[in-house]
């Protein structure tokens, strides 16, 4: 059984879908980063980075990194087919893709979000806040001009990049998203409707 720690509207949310979606045994945990559970020392004993996710392995054994997570489920539940086969080419992109939006989109959201935590001048919060949202936007565009014929980033088949990539999205401005990025909203649609990641993107994002 596998457990995700996990708060609403966090990187938790690609890695539930992905349990859902491998057909994997999963109990889900929740953290509320809102609240400050994170922090404390029961959940430093988890992942003493405090962040989510976190997530403990049928074996007791537990890993951080959302896009490591999405991997080790590729491998692990082959069977699901969201991830090509290790060693071929079409994985190296698969990969490719999913690491290029954990380092800079993930990375460029913290950025954004926790501003305070990437200067020591308290009065340069916003240019940190700004720049990041730059950087975040020009690397979506990266994204959509690697979207061919679609709906997924690779063609029919649904894969953990493009489940990663709807929880990405999920943090931006819907209205730059569909009219900066066509193809990439049309991608992220497509995965929000799923029948196993719909209740999960629900339960996540307030879509009021
Ligand atoms: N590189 C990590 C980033 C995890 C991360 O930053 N999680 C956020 C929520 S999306 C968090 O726990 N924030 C609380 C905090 O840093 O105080 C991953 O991909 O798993």
């Amino acid at each position: 059984m596998y457990r995700l720690y996990g708060s609403a509207g966090s990187g938790s949310a690609a890695v539930e879908a992905a349990l859902a979606e491998s057909g994997a045994n999963y109990v889900t945990v929740t953290v509320n980063t809102g609240e400050g559970e994170h922090l404390a020392a029961e959940f430093a004993a988890v992942n003493p980075r405090r962040q989510v996710p976190a997530l403990e392995l049928p074996d007791g054994s537990v890993m951080t990194e959302s896009a490591a997570m999405m991997l080790h489920l590729a491998d692990a539940f082959s069977a699901a087919g969201l991830a090509p086969p290790p060693g071929s080419s079409a994985r190296a992109q698969h990969d490719r893709w999913l690491l290029f939006m954990a380092v800079n989109i993930y990375e460029g959201e913290l950025r954004r979000f926790y501003s305070d935590r990437y200067t020591d001048d308290a009065g340069g919060t916003k240019a940190v806040e700004s720049n990041a949202y730059a950087y975040v936007q020009r690397h979506y565009a990266m994204i959509e001009d690697a979207i061919g014929a679609g709906p997924f980033l690779f063609g029919a088949q649904p894969s953990m990049a493009d489940i990663y990539l709807w929880n990405l999205a999920s943090w931006m401005d819907r209205a730059w998203l569909s009219a900066a990025c066509p193809k990439l909203s049309r991608l992220v649609a497509a995965v929000r409707e799923r029948p196993l990641v719909a209740p999960i993107h629900n339960a996540h994002f307030d879509e009021a």
